[in-house]
């Protein structure tokens, strides 16, 4: 068993679907292990995908995501990290496969519903970036 960092964005979150994307991941075999609704800042977007800053969507990317409330959570499952990237389909929801979440749920290539750490590495940078030592202190061991 492993873990990984996945966001329900402020698109899925708006519209309502939050529910629906979680049973969805519930029914993939992911055990959701800590989970919160919160309310990213430009400058805490911007850190996030600190990765992207070159590309012409960021600034676009972290008015989207400060656009609302996001739900990040910490999700366990065997092989987490390649299950979840599985689970939630390519980032554009036109070319995510068939019965993915993305396929089912987003937008458009930002507006894209979910995000979903792409390493364990990340995973982990992830997970702290939203969750204190305390919120995670259960899961240790
Ligand atoms: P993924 O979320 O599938 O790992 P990344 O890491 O390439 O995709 O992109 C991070 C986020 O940036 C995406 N989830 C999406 O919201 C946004 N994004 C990526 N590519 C584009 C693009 N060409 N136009 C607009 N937004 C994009």
């Amino acid at each position: 068993m492993n873990r990984t960092l996945a966001i329900i964005k402020p698109d899925a979150v708006g519209s309502g679907k939050a529910g629906k994307v979680l049973a969805h991941l519930e029914g993939a075999g992911f055990t959701v292990r800590a989970l919160k609704m919160t309310y990213l800042k430009a400058v805490e977007a911007g850190q996030f995908y600190a990765v992207h800053r070159e590309r012409p969507f960021y600034q676009d990317l972290v008015a989207f995501m400060t656009s609302g409330p996001c739900i990040p959570m910490i999700l366990e499952r065997e092989d987490a990290v390649s299950h979840l990237r599985e689970t939630i389909g390519a980032t554009d929801p036109a070319e995510a496969a068939p019965g993915t979440v993305r396929a089912l749920y987003a937008e458009n290539k930002e507006r894209n519903a979910i995000h979903a750490s792409d390493s364990d590495e990340n995973a982990e940078l992830e997970t702290g970036f939203f969750f204190s030592d305390q919120e995670v202190l259960g899961l240790q061991g």
